[in-house]
């Protein structure tokens, strides 16, 4: 079992910094990750939960809810895969840093978390099946248009998720090439 290494900066605000970033790292990404959503911007279902802040998308809000699960696995959250990590998975070197940015309409989250699990909304249709992961509700929000960098990670997988729209993952594996 690996503790929880990273930092995280967010627009420019430093939410946690166990282990400062070296200063080239700031410069040099070696990977990015972009958090995806096609929310309808005209669709006014959005609004009571942050809106739809983005110019094109043609997700309504009952098409998004109607993917959240599937007739064929009643008791697990699937959700609308336009909702997405992209990629899903990254390879680094240990000194390398990830910038990952939201280019969907919707809020999302990139938390770090020893083990998937469900999100910080409570709601059960959100988070079906899942058992909510420790660190989301303390989790940092990012914005659409927003941005977070990642680094100093440890060798190993790590994984990441959406603490709102928890089937939102990816795993960063960290190992040094030689
Ligand atoms: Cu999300």
């Amino acid at each position: 079992m690996k503790p929880s290494r990273f930092t995280l900066v967010i627009m420019g605000l430093t939410a946690s910094m166990p282990f400062p970033l070296p200063a080239a790292a700031h410069d040099d990404h070696a990977a990015m990750v972009v958090m995806r959503d096609d929310c309808d911007p005209n669709d006014t279902g959005y609004a009571p939960t942050g809106g739809c802040l983005r110019k094109e998308g043609d997700v309504s809000f009952a098409e998004f809810g109607v993917e959240l699960s599937s007739p064929l696995a009643p008791t697990s959250l699937i959700g609308h895969q336009a909702w997405r990590m992209d990629p899903p998975y990254v390879e680094i070197e240990p000194d390398d840093t990830v910038m990952v940015r939201n280019r969907g309409g919707r809020v999302h989250t990139f938390t770090e978390v020893r083990d998937f699990g469900g999100g910080k909304i409570p709601s059960p249709a959100l988070n079906k099946g899942l058992v909510t992961a420790p660190e989301c509700p303390v989790s940092t929000d990012i914005a659409p248009g927003g941005k977070a960098e990642v680094g100093g990670l440890a060798e190993g997988n790590h994984h990441f998720q959406c603490c709102i729209h928890p089937w939102m993952r990816a795993v960063i594996k960290v190992k040094r090439e030689d």
